[in-house]
Formats: structure tokens, C-alpha cells, sequence
């Protein structure tokens, strides 16, 4: 497999309340980047990333699933978080080791308590949101009433990148203000057609655009100065002032999607892979002794472990970020957290759910997993010789409940 270099890698949590659609969102992406040639459901269950028999037998994720999608030349590594309450800490993991968080709404239910908390710990993480409005050919959908909802809980930073021509079950058809264009599908879903927007739409659509125009330039200097003088922006000024606008949290761009019928997925996988952050441009992580750390691929290898999982016939699979450096298969790295104990990584891997690929180096900013460390915990840090980092950034809610004692 290929490797991706620091600025080629996009890191995403999925994300949201229970039921809103992530797992199968996330089927939808797997077979839009061609890792799958058919996509699962959770009712099926034969989804890539709810793969642990607790998941199958309930019907709903337990357990964070990293997977990742080449697409346009980038490696988008994705997590797809359970939404329960019960699990938030998989989400938190999630939001600390990724840099953009796509916060999935059920258009039916509109914005949640669990919309609400997973927003507010992304908001104490100063991590970009942008959101997808997911179930729109749901019996109950309703994209007005949950847009209004989504201005009166987050704010006026809520931007409607598209919207949709009808929902409920009719739903085909999107208008996509950012391109201009229209957007419709067949009822199997998947490519879709790209057509002018109709004459009965412009008004609507050019009042959005202008709308996205303003928060973009809103960014940057430059960007300001041009739209005053032109009244508008190029597409590519729009992409740059809008990724301005997510690193700055001032924009919370929100996207149109029917996860279950592949409608607008590939769309916003184009969003994700074009406009959201490089890890190079995001804030840099602090190691134990207040440093920050870029994640520069020539500098001392410093991984991370932020998941561990027990695999039938594997054993241990150990989830990781490279924090700094490359790791390379065959690396003797040291478990700072752990007395010093040498690892050997005889494996490197690149993973969707439970299908491991093999990867022959992995570098900063990536995310990867090896298998039969001999004493690696979830938490732990393992370096290069000479390299005495510790991270440990992950801050969890206090629970809430406890043995009395
Ligand atoms: N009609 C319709 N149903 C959907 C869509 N997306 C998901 N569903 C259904 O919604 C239910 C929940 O979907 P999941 O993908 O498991 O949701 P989730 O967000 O992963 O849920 P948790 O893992 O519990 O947080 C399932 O029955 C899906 O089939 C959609 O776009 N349209
Ligand atoms: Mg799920």
C-alpha cells in the first residue's frame, strides 16, 4: 500500500447522537472509495465497522472503528464513534487523535442532547465541525425545522453548504451552493448526476451562496478586500476562506446526506478530501512537558497508542498515531510508559475495521495499528531511542456514577 505523506493525510471522527446514521455513513464512504464492493447495514449486520459480535447482536456500535479511504490522492483515516452515552469516552479518544469532526444529525430528530455534548467536548477541543444532515428520505425528515433548530443551538457560524429540493421518501435531489450545481440520483443512489440549477431555485441558491461567500472571505484579509471590490469569490477562494473558517471555528459548514441510499456521501468525502485540515495546519499536540510537538516526519519517532483491541486468532491489536518521525515495520521502539520496555513492530498496518494492509512505513500524522506488542497499553507512548516524550492529552469526564464507598 501506498504511503501518504504528512500533507496528504486528513484525520475524521464520526460522530453524533445514537442512531443518526455513522456506521452507515461510513459503509457508504467505504464503497464510495472502492474498499468495498458492496455495502453492508446495521440491520444486516455485515458492516465493516460494527464487525464485534456485542455490536451484531445489539444492533448498534459499542466500540470506535478506524478505517480509512484513498480518495483524490489523500488517505482520509476515519472514526467511526459509537453515539451512546455509555460510550463517549470511544468519542473523545476519537476527537483528540483526529483533527476534523463530521457530526452526523438525524434529520428526523433533529439536534440531540448527544448532538449538543459531542459539539461542546469538540468546542473544548477547539476541533473544526462541520455537520451532516443524514436520513433526509426519512418518513419524519424535516431540513427546515432542524437548519432553524441548528442556528438557534450553535449559532449564526452554521452554514448551509447545500439543501435539499423535497425530503421525506422523494428524496433525490440536492442544490450544492458551494459549486453551484445541481445534484440528483437515481433511487440505488451512489454517482450522481450533475446538472444546471433550475431557474425555480436561483434565487434561493444565490442567496446561500452569497451567504457562504461572506463567511468565507470573513477569513482572510485578502479574501475580504476581493469580495468588496468583485462581490464574489473564485471556487478555490471559497474552498481556502472556508478552511480558514473550520481551523478558526467560525465556520460550521453543514451537508446533505442520505447515508443509507449513498445520496451526497461522495459529495462531501470531495469536501472532506479538498477543503478540511491538514494535520500540519492544525494546533500542535503537547507532550507531558508542555512542548509542542509538529507532527514533521524527520523528526524522532513518538507514537501513540489511543486504542487496544482483542481480535479472535491475533490477539492484541494496538491502535496508534504517529506523533512524530516514521515508524517503519521492523522498528525497536521504547514504551516510555511501561519501565522502558523495547517493542519490537514486526507488523505495521493500515486498517478498516478488521481487514489489516499491510504498510511498510507509516509517518507523522498518520494513523496505523500493529499486533503482538509484548506489553503496550492503551495510553501508552513508544519512542525511538533518545527521544523522552509522553502524551497523555486524552482528558476524560469525571463518571457518573461510582461505588459508594
Ligand atoms: N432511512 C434511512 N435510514 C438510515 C440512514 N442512515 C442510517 N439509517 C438507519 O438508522 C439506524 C441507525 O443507523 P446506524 O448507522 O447504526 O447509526 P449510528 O449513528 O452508527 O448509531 P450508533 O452506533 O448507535 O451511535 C439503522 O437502522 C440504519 O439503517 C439514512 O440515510 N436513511
Ligand atoms: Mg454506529
Amino acid at each position: 500500500m501506498k504511503v501518504y505523506q504528512s500533507h496528504e493525510i486528513k484525520n475524521i471522527a464520526l460522530l453524533g447522537s445514537k442512531g443518526s446514521g455513522k456506521t452507515t455513513l461510513a459503509e457508504a464512504m467505504l464503497y464510495e472509495c472502492g474498499v468495498i464492493k458492496r455495502r453492508g447495514t446495521v440491520e444486516g449486520k455485515n458492516t465493516v465497522s460494527d464487525y464485534f459480535p456485542v455490536e451484531k447482536e445489539y444492533g448498534y456500535s459499542v466500540f470506535s472503528t478506524v478505517f480509512y479511504a484513498e480518495f483524490l490522492g489523500k488517505k482520509l483515516n476515519v472514526i467511526d464513534c459509537p453515539g451512546a452515552d455509555d460510550f463517549v469516552g470511544s468519542a473523545i479518544t476519537a476527537l483528540n487523535v483526529t483533527d476534523t469532526g463530521v457530526i452526523v444529525i438525524d434529520s428526523q430528530y433533529g439536534v440531540e442532547v448527544g448532538t449538543q455534548n459531542i459539539f461542546r467536548t469538540a468546542e473544548n477541543l477547539n476541533k473544526p465541525i462541520l455537520f451532516a444532515m443524514n436520513q433526509l428520505d426519512g418518513e419524519k425528515a424535516d431540513y427546515d425545522n432542524v437548519i432553524n433548530q441548528m442556528h438557534e443551538t450553535f449559532g449564526n457560524r452554521i452554514v448551509q453548504v447545500q439543501y435539499p429540493l423535497s425530503c421525506g421518501p422523494s428524496f433525490n435531489a440536492m442544490i450544492d451552493v458551494l459549486l453551484m450545481k445541481m445534484y440528483s440520483w437515481s433511487p440505488e443512489g451512489g454517482t450522481p448526476t450533475i446538472s444546471e440549477i433550475p431557474e425555480s431555485e436561483m434565487e434561493k441558491a444565490r442567496e446561500l451562496n452569497q451567504k457562504l461567500v461572506e463567511a468565507a472571505a470573513e477569513n482572510d484579509e485578502t479574501l475580504m478586500e476581493k469580495f468588496f471590490e468583485q462581490g464574489s469569490l473564485t471556487e478555490d477562494e471559497m474552498r481556502e476562506g472556508i478552511r480558514k473558517g473550520l481551523i478558526t471555528r467560525s465556520i460550521y459548514p453543514v451537508f446533505c446526506v442520505s447515508a443509507l441510499r449513498d445520496m451526497g456521501v461522495r459529495r462531501m468525502m470531495e469536501f472532506l478530501g479538498n477543503v478540511v485540515p491538514f494535520v500540519s495546519e492544525m494546533p500542535k499536540p503537547e507532550n507531558t512537558a508542555g512542548e509542542k510537538i509538529a507532527p514533521d516526519a524527520n523528526g524522532p519517532t513518538s507514537i501513540y497508542c489511543f486504542k487496544t483491541t482483542v481480535e479472535p486468532h491475533i490477539g492484541e491489536v494496538s491502535y496508534f498515531k504517529v506523533m512524530s518521525g516514521t515508524v517503519h515495520q521492523g522498528d525497536d521502539l521504547i514504551n516510555v510508559d511501561r519501565g522502558d520496555g523495547r517493542e519490537r513492530l514486526a507488523q505495521l498496518f493500515c486498517v478498516c475495521g478488521q481487514i489489516r494492509t499491510p504498510v511498510e512505513e507509516l509517518v507523522a500524522g498518520d494513523i496505523g495499528a500493529s499486533v503482538k506488542l509484548k506489553d503496550v497499553r492503551t495510553g501508552n507512548t513508544l519512542n525511538t531511542k533518545g527521544c523522552d516524550y509522553h502524551f497523555d492529552f486524552i482528558k476524560y469526564p469525571a463518571p457518573k456514577y461510582q461505588r459508594a464507598i
